[in-house]
């Protein structure tokens, strides 16, 4: 359900359920865990770049998964978020290695709120956003009012949530809410590009630096000034730290290994 490829340090993660435009069920759910760990743990994987198979990027959770009409207990949904979505979020945003998202066609629900947890989100001209969970009586999930509320501020925050509005790539990059719309055929060519030029980067001031623009939202200016001290103090004595420096006086492109 997820398909996982390493190329040139990127590990390019494709969720893949193209029929059901690429809902979660628990089995993708799962293996996209197991993916973002891979990332985590394995040296070799120095970027990773998000996208989706088919037509959609992500429809959300998999609303075939519990048919109500045929009776049982109401859900738990507050464990289906600690137990498969939150897990997920808090993986991505701890991940000290720049994540690409290329959201190939719609994302819906969950999954435009997965889209929005990456570094660098690129979309197709023609994929929406849509906050779908007001059409189903449920709250914005997978960290979406957090990251709307703190990207757009509530006006625009609420404004998606409540009417469940689609919301064009264009609209979005012009609001801040993702990095770029780019055309269509172009898309997965540009997001593999800067993948692969993040992947080749200093990948280790990189993740320092992806942690404290993290930590910003919620520091005084003195504790994220501390902050800054010490993670350049831990950049300054990296190797890649003394090749960039080094390239740079002998007028020549830096080999970064992200040491
Ligand atoms: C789907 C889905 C889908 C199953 C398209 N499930 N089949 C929720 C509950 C539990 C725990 C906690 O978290 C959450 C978080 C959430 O994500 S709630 C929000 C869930 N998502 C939605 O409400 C979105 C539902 N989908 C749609 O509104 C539309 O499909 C969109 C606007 C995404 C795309 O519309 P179209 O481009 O017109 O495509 P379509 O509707 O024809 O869908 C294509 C196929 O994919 C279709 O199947 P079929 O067999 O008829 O070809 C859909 O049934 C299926 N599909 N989303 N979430």
């Amino acid at each position: 359900t997820v398909l996982s490829a390493l190329a040139d340090g990127v590990l390019t993660l494709t969720l893949n359920r193209p029929d059901k435009l690429n809902a979660f069920n628990e089995e993708m759910h799962l293996a996209l865990r197991a993916g973002i760990e891979r990332a985590r743990d394995d040296s070799a994987v120095r970027a990773v770049l998000l996208t989706g198979a088919g037509r959609g990027f992500c429809a959300g959770q998999d609303l075939g998964d519990r048919d109500p009409r045929k009776g049982g207990p109401a859900p738990d949904l507050g464990r289906t978020l600690e137990t498969f979505y939150n897990p997920n979020l808090r993986l991505l945003r701890a991940l000290e290695k720049p994540v690409v998202c290329a959201v190939n066609g719609v994302a819906a629900g969950a999954g435009a709120n997965i889209a929005f947890a990456c570094d660098i989100v690129l979309a197709a001209k023609s994929a929406r956003f849509i906050q779908a969970f007001a059409k189903i009586g449920l709250i914005p999930d997978a960290g979406g009012t957090f990251s709307l509320t703190r990207i757009l501020g509530e006006p625009r925050a609420k404004a998606l949530a409540l009417t469940a509005e689609p919301l064009g790539a264009e609209t979005a990059a012009d609001w801040g809410l993702i990095w770029k719309a780019v055309e269509d055929d172009a898309l997965i060519d540009t997001a593999q590009t800067l993948a692969r030029s993040l992947a080749a980067g200093p990948t280790l001031g990189l993740g320092l630096t992806k942690r404290l623009i993290q930590a910003a939202a919620t520091n005084s200016l003195d504790a994220q000034l501390d902050m800054e001290r010490d993670c350049q103090q831990i950049a300054g004595r990296s190797a890649d730290y003394a090749e960039g420096v080094t390239a740079f006086l002998e007028k020549r492109k830096p080999e970064f290994t992200g040491q």
